[in-house]
């Protein structure tokens, strides 16, 4: 696997050391001949991307190059294409887009130009999470930027090609991360899940094909094109390319959202930019690999595990948009999991009944757990409902709410009937 050197890091200014304008971004080499990167067609482009092994960072990893290969490739005046990106970053432990809307906002402008065009559409839409203003603000001065230095709008940056680029803001829903309630939100609408198929390529805003990318899949195109998609492709492994934004947070010494190589192995990566584990390795209990929607992994099972999409699956997780959510054994693991079904609760749409319903009963049913107020059966019962409700609703929100609790049960049994007994030599106890 190769490592990854500060020169091969594609966001240079994640931190803010530098400016986030036009010339700063410049300097650092965005918009450097955009439009002789246009023109080795927009076909060559979605091959490119295809070759460079970019997969999702939103979340589901679906091939970046293979999705804009089902936009249509001639559109017509009354049907025409639409690229959407999702900046509604919530997911619990996600804090990896807002860097680049804060701090490197360019790559995503010019990597929305060059994605526009290789799938044939005229305009792009940033839906930006609701709560995020000093990052919308900081985005909309870029755009504004590059349409006064004539890098968006007609002949977009000397390309020939006419691209309009919005902003908009959310309203701050959970839900409308989920692609299709973004589409429904972004036409004025409740963002309501709608059923897919259809998927947004055949049917998207407004009814046209659209295709939805999260921030980080789209930033990364410029230099993919830059550099190559050999380059990317050598950070990771087969299936897992390229280099991604890692975002570290809970009992480290050092939380930090920092660019590695795809598949580095757990320990190093906490060990080499997070300052290792509080109170040291063997103080570890479990770790959450991918943001809030994905099962826990035990710390002895983690250890040696590849930072990637396979790695993580092959454990019975995912490496969501990898949120690492660290924690110490001094962690409430019950409780901890207990308020992220809270979270899945609070932010159901209520649109389906499974997911309306079951995900009240199973927080509620986490926080007697949680007090042992429950009998082992209870546990059996809880997982049961998890499965009815996994892959029985009309977005992924039901199964993000299943998932994690099902962790904890498969790896945290013994913790959960402890409780449970405690609870009944307690109360035995005040009876006698
Ligand atoms: C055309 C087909 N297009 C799939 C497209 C589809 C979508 C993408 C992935 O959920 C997950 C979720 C969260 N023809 C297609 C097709 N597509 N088949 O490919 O689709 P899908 O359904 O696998 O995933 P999704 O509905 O986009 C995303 C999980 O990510 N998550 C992260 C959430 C992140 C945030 C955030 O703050 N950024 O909310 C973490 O685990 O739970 O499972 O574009 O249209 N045949
Ligand atoms: Fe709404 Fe939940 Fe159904 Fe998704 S799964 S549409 S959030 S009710």
């Amino acid at each position: 696997m190769t490592s990854l050197t500060d020169k091969d890091r594609i966001f240079t200014n994640l931190y803010g050391f530098q400016g986030a304008d036009l010339k700063s971004s410049q300097a650092r080499g965005d918009w450097d001949n955009t439009a002789g990167l246009m023109k080795i067609g927009q076909d060559e482009i979605i091959e490119v991307v295809k070759a460079s092994g970019l997969r999702g960072r939103g979340g589901a990893g679906f091939p970046t190059g293979m999705k804009w290969s089902f936009m249509p490739k001639a559109p017509t005046a009354g049907r025409p294409n639409f690229l959407v990106i999702n900046a509604d970053e919530s997911e619990p432990g996600s804090c990896k887009d807002r860097e680049i809307l804060r701090h490197d906002p360019h790559k995503l402008v010019e990597g929305a130009l060059i994605a526009g065009f290789a799938m044939r559409a005229r305009a792009g839409y940033i839906y930006v999470r609701g709560e995020f203003i000093v990052e919308t603000e900081a985005l909309r001065k870029a755009v504004a930027e590059a349409y006064d230095a004539g890098l968006l709008g007609k002949n977009a940056a000397g390309s020939g090609y006419d691209f309009d680029l919005f902003v908009h803001r959310g309203a701050g829903a959970y839900i409308c991360g989920e692609e299709t309630a973004m589409l429904e939100s972004l036409e004025g609408k409740k963002g309501l899940p709608r059923l897919k198929p259809p998927f947004p390529a055949g049917a998207g805003l407004y009814g046209c094909p659209t295709t939805v990318n999260n921030v980080e899949s789209i930033a990364v195109v410029p230099t993919i094109l830059r550099r190559g998609a050999a380059w990317f492709a050598s950070f990771g492994r087969e299936k897992n390319e390229g280099t991604k934004l890692f975002q570290i947070s809970g009992h480290v010494n050092c939380p930090c959202v920092v660019e590695e190589a795809m598949s580095i192995p757990f320990r190093e990566l906490i060990d080499k930019h997070a300052g290792g584990i509080r109170g040291g390795w063997d103080n570890l209990l479990a770790v959450i690999p991918g943001g809030s929607s994905v099962p826990l992994v035990p710390a002895e099972q983690i250890m040696d595990a590849p930072m990637d999409f396979d790695g993580l699956k092959d454990l019975g997780s995912g490496l969501g948009t990898a949120a690492v959510i660290v924690m110490d054994k001094s962690t409430d693991i019950v409780r901890a999991i207990s308020r992220i079904s809270y979270f899945y609760k609070h932010e159901s749409c209520g649109q389906c009944t499974p997911c309306r319903e079951g995900t009240g009963w199973m927080w509620r049913t986490m926080e007697r757990l949680r007090e042992g107020d429950a009998q082992v059966s209870t546990i059996d019962k809880l997982y049961d409902v998890t499965k009815q409700i996994e892959g029985h609703t009309i977005c992924a929100l039901g199964d993000a709410a299943a998932w994690p609790i099902q962790g904890l049960i498969k790896h945290f049994r013994p913790e959960l009937e402890r409780r449970i007994a405690e609870r009944q030599g307690d109360v035995r106890e005040a009876a006698e």
